[in-house]
C-alpha cells in the first residue's frame, strides 16, 4: 500500500435499528446537517439516505435506514429491504436501540448482522431519559444478542457520548480513497429533501393513519431570478384523507404549506413559492409500479 493510500480513510457507516430509536437524530448530529427528517412518530424514515462527511483525512459515508418493520404492505416491504441492504455494504455497522426496544428484535436481522465480519457498534440511545438500572439491563440484553459488539451509551438529542462513539468510528474506518467528490453531501436530490420536509410537517400535523397513507412528490422545481417555484403533489389513499389534509376551509393545508415553506426556504437559501396539490391514488402503497415511480426501488 502506498503512503497516500495509508493516509486516507473512507467507508460506509450504516445505521440500523428499530423504528423511532433515534437513528436519524444521531446521523444528523454527526453530519452537522439535517440529512434526515426526525419526528416522534414511528417509521419516519422510509428510504436509505446517504450522507457524506468529508474531511482532510477521511470520508465517512453515513447511511440512514428505515426502522426495521414488520411489513403489512409493499411500501413496508421496500422499507425492510432498505434495512437489510445496509448489511450488504457496511464497513462499520451501528445498531441503534433505546430502552423500550428490549425484547423487540427481528431475529433474522440480528443473525445476519452477527455473521458479518465488520466492526459492530451497539448504541444505546436516549440515556437522558432513562434510569441507570434500565440502561444496565439493556446492556445485558443486547450483549447477549450481539456478543461481539462494542456497546456505547449516548443521548443523540443532547450530544452526550456521541464524541466517543465518533472517535471509535474513525478508529475502525478502513484505509480507502474517497468514494464521493468532497463537495457532495448526499446521494439524494434537492427535490427529495423538499418532499421530505413536507412529509415531516405532515407527520407532525396529522394523526393516526393519515401520515402513513401519504406520499409527497415534487412535480415542478423552477429557479427564477427572485424566487423558486415548487409545485408538489400529496398522494393519499382515500377521499376522506384528502379532506383531512385540506381541513375546514383549507385551514390545515394552509398551515402545512406555511410550515413547510419556511423550512424549504432555510434549506435552499432562497425565497420559495410552494404549491401543494392533494390527489387520491388508491392503493399506492401496494402498487409496485407506483412505488417505483416514487423512488422506492432505488
Ligand atoms: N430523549 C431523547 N429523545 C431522542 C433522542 N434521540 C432521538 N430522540 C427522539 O426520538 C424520536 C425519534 O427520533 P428519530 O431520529 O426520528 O428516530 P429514527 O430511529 O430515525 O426513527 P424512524 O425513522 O422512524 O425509524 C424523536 O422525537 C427524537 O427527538 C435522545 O437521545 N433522547
Ligand atoms: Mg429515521
Amino acid at each position: 500500500m502506498t503512503e497516500t493510500a495509508k493516509s486516507f480513510k473512507a467507508g460506509f457507516v450504516n445505521i440500523v435499528g428499530n423504528p423511532n430509536v433515534g437513528k436519524s437524530t444521531l446521523i444528523n448530529g454527526f453530519m452537522g446537517e439535517k440529512l434526515s427528517i426526525v419526528t416522534p412518530k414511528m417509521q419516519t424514515t422510509r428510504h436509505r439516505i446517504l450522507g457524506f462527511l468529508t474531511q482532510e483525512n477521511y470520508q465517512i459515508v453515513f447511511s440512514d435506514t428505515p426502522g426495521i418493520v414488520q411489513p403489512n404492505n409493499e411500501l413496508q416491504n421496500r422499507m425492510l429491504a432498505y434495512s437489510f441492504s445496509a448489511l450488504e455494504d457496511a464497513d462499520v455497522l451501528l445498531y441503534v436501540t433505546d430502552i423500550e426496544d428490549v425484547g423487540r428484535v427481528n431475529d433474522d436481522f440480528v443473525k445476519k448482522a452477527n455473521n458479518l465480519s465488520i466492526p459492530l457498534l451497539l448504541v444505546i440511545n436516549k440515556i437522558d431519559i432513562r434510569k441507570p438500572d434500565e440502561i444496565e439491563q439493556a446492556k445485558i440484553f443486547w450483549q447477549q444478542k450481539f456478543p461481539d459488539a462494542e456497546i456505547f451509551e449516548v443521548s443523540a438529542l443532547q450530544g452526550k457520548g456521541t464524541d466517543k462513539l465518533f472517535q471509535r468510528i474513525l478508529e475502525v474506518l478502513p484505509y480507502h480513497p474517497p468514494y464521493f467528490p468532497e463537495d457532495e453531501l448526499s446521494d439524494k436530490s434537492e427535490r427529495f429533501f423538499v418532499s421530505e420536509i413536507i412529509r415531516e410537517k405532515i407527520l407532525l400535523n396529522y394523526y393516526e393513519e393519515v401520515p402513513y397513507s401519504v406520499e409527497v412528490q415534487v412535480e415542478e422545481f423552477k429557479e427564477k431570478e427572485d424566487i423558486t417555484v415548487i409545485k408538489t403533489k400529496i398522494f393519499v389513499l382515500r377521499e376522506s384523507q384528502k379532506n383531512i389534509i385540506i381541513g375546514r376551509k383549507g385551514e390545515m393545508i394552509k398551515k402545512l404549506g406555511m410550515q413547510a415553506r419556511k423550512d424549504i426556504e432555510k434549506f435552499l437559501g432562497v425565497k420559495v413559492y410552494l404549491e401543494l396539490f392533494v390527489k387520491v391514488r388508491k392503493g399506492w402503497r401496494d402498487d409496485e409500479n407506483t412505488l417505483k415511480k416514487f423512488g422506492y426501488f432505488e
